[in-house]
């Protein structure tokens, strides 16, 4: 294996030291948990674009990146370049899957000709390097966001010429997306959302949306590309309001547009706090609905309000993300855990680049070995279906079934007391709950 940054292959160490180094302590791709191994559970994928372009900027300050392709001055040489530093990257740490937004792998010229040229001499590398290693393609986007032409949206623009360059730049991408066997096709809407309501026409930004989705099927149709579409829902930033809000908010647009067959949901932690939800909850919301698709693995910060894409650390999290994945028996068919996350600007070192995965892996590791204890014993299922055992015959069972109309509802309820009303009830015992899944995590690591 080349050598181009001088670290790892990462091994499986596990714990013998507390000090978190260059080792997993949890991770073993072919260990057994829950009839599958971790890797066909976790799926892990590294996202391009921050691990290999972002330089750690903050709004106040200029980027503090270190990188070993930092030499390379002439951007095509340096786009090439790169490929090869981010194969190896993902082979040291035994990840089989990456994730990319078109403008992240290329930089762009002056038309789109041009930029499609210069991309797809990049794709034809990138090629190559997944046939080597087989290392695969998770998921790719359009970059419909950066560039200044997209200020006012790009399937949402009201200019429609911005509309049409979207449409082509996707296009292209969907080709991509079929060259390199991409598992899902990602749209993160950006700039999909509007700075104040009184200057936009908020039904037909939605309706050019739906046609910019519908026109993705068709063309995936035609070329025969069989990438799950996903739909990443974040509320804002960098939009004051974005369309895609949370998972039932995007549920309902899916639903009014008659997209729901061809579109799933990617959901982000963080992107779920901003929302003023758990990550658990958009999960579950996907997962009622029929619609989980992938995840993009990241964490926010509880101090600071923004769109952080902090590497995941926070265990309980972890913990309920798998739990819900065990229970839905995967992630999504085709999905897998994407780190859309960087390192903290003061970790600057290309060293800092493994280590941050490693803590993610590690991180969603231990919260599948806690999850699959959790689930082997059927805690929260007996939970459930006990709190929820009205339901299952009598009165419960005539409401569940249809056949109780609300006179039945009547002849039933009009003599209870306000004794027996309350006797029907049971407490929560909420703390205790909490309390068991702190044992359950402290318990199930001390094992692993
Ligand atoms: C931004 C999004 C973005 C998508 C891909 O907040 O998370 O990175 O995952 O466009
Ligand atoms: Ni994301
Ligand atoms: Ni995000």
């Amino acid at each position: 294996m080349a050598d181009l940054w001088n670290i790892g292959p990462i091994p499986f160490v596990g714990k013998s030291d507390p000090r978190q180094g260059l080792g997993f302590r949890y991770y073993q791709p072919d260990r057994v948990v829950a009839g599958k191994s971790m890797a066909e559970w976790l799926r892990f994928a590294v996202a391009y674009w921050h691990t290999f372009d972002q330089r750690l900027v903050d709004p106040f300050g200029d980027g503090t990146a270190q990188r070993p392709y930092d030499r390379f001055t002439d951007p095509v040489e340096l786009a090439l370049a790169k490929v090869d530093y981010t194969f190896e990257l993902y082979t040291k740490l035994g990840v089989q899957f990456f994730c990319f937004h078109d403008r992240d792998i290329a930089p762009e010229g002056d038309t789109l000709r041009e930029t499609n040229a210069i991309l797809d001499k990049v794709v034809d590398r990138i090629a190559e390097l997944q046939q080597a290693t087989g290392v695969q393609l998770l998921w790719n986007t359009c970059n419909l966001f950066n560039n200044p032409r997209f200020v006012a949206g790009a399937a949402t623009s009201p200019y429609a010429d911005v509309f049409a360059y979207s449409g082509a730049q996707l296009k292209h991408s969907l080709e991509i997306a079929q060259r390199l066997g991409a598992q899902n096709y990602v749209f993160w809407g950006g700039r999909e959302g509007y700075e104040n309501v009184w200057n936009t026409d908020l039904k037909r930004e939605q309706d050019h949306q739906a046609r910019f989705f519908q026109m993705a099927v068709d063309y995936a149709h035609e070329i025969g590309l069989d990438a799950q579409f996903l739909i990443e829902p974040k509320p804002k930033e960098p939009t004051s309001h974005q369309y895609d809000f949370d998972a039932a908010t995007t549920i309902a647009f899916l639903k009014t547009y008659g997209l729901d067959g061809d579109f799933k949901l990617n959901l982000e932690g963080n992107h779920a706090n901003l929302a003023g939800h758990s990550y658990q909850h958009e999960i579950r919301v996907a997962r009622a609905a029929g619609l989980l698709g992938s995840l993009d693995a990241n964490q926010g910060d509880k101090l600071l309000g923004w769109d952080l894409d902090e590497f995941p650390s926070d265990l309980y999290e972890t913990t309920s993300v798998m739990w819900e994945v065990l229970d839905e028996g995967s992630i999504g068919p085709h999905g897998g855990l994407n780190f859309d996350a960087k390192p903290r600007r003061t970790s600057f070192t290309a060293e800092d680049l493994f280590r941050s995965h490693i803590v993610g892996m590690d991180s969603y590791a231990a919260g599948l070995l806690v999850a699959a204890k959790l689930h082997e014993d059927r805690y929260f299922e007996n939970l459930v279906a006990e709190r929820y055992g009205s339901f299952d015959s009598g009165i419960g069972a005539a409401v569940e079934d249809g056949s109780a109309s609300l006179a039945d509802l009547e002849t039933y309820a009009l003599d209870l007391t306000q004794r027996q009303l309350v006797d029907a009830t049971r407490s929560d015992h909420l703390e205790s709950v909490k309390a068991t899944i702190n044992n359950y995590l402290v318990d199930a690591l001390a094992e692993a």
